[in-house]
């Protein structure tokens, strides 16, 4: 398989499991889950080939780790990162460890500075644990800023984190005296 036909079905993926499920007439429950042979049939609709063993390969290829599979193979979910109202994932809370870092660029800073870390669009504001990730996850959207995030102090506040299955850090805010700007 192409590493371009691999990335491009990661990008439907991730557009229709997190965001838009509607745009090709699926239903995701509450977990994220959706049917794989769903999938491909909606997928279908749009003009897209879609087989399970390329959505496999999708799944078990990915960089970040964003899709999993049912134990059965049967359904598909992304596991961190929606929008989509439909979709609340029971996540379980989890110790932080003492910093966690996240990315974003220069032009957000007056608004965080000012209301501190919000989702925006996202269920949960997203941290990761090194600073190479954040740099990265910071670079899409412009001049980078690496934020530091005092994770186990808010948690002794009694702010929750929870952790995605890849590992992603998840929160719901990050109030802006928990945060220190690196560079
Ligand atoms: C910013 C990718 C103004 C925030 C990544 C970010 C991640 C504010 C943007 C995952 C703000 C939201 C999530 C405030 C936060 N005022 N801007 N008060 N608070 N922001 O894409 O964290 O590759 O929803 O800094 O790797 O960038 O798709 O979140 O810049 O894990 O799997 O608002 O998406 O994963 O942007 O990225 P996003 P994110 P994937």
């Amino acid at each position: 398989m192409s590493k371009k036909r691999l990335d491009d079905t990661s990008k439907f993926l991730s557009y229709v499991l997190r965001h838009e499920p509607q745009a090709i007439g699926l239903q995701l429950d509450s977990e994220g889950w959706a049917g794989v042979d769903a999938l491909i049939e909606g997928a279908a609709r749009d003009g897209r080939q879609l087989t399970p063993e390329l959505i496999a390969e999708v799944v078990a290829s990915n960089d970040k780790k964003r899709f999993a599979l049912s134990e059965d193979g049967q359904r598909i979910r992304a596991v961190q990162g929606h929008s989509s109202k439909t979709v609340s994932l029971q996540l379980a809370e989890q110790q932080p460890p003492a910093v966690l870092y996240h990315g974003t660029a220069t032009r957000f800073m007056d608004s965080i500075n000012e209301n501190g870390l919000i989702p925006g669009a996202r269920h949960h504001v997203h941290l990761s644990q090194d600073m190479t990730t954040a740099e990265a996850v910071g670079q899409r959207y412009g001049k980078v800023v690496i934020l530091k995030i005092a994770a186990q102090d808010m948690q002794a506040q009694g702010f929750k984190f929870y952790q995605a299955e890849n590992g992603v850090w998840l929160t719901d805010q990050v109030p802006v005296g928990f945060i220190e700007t690196l560079l």
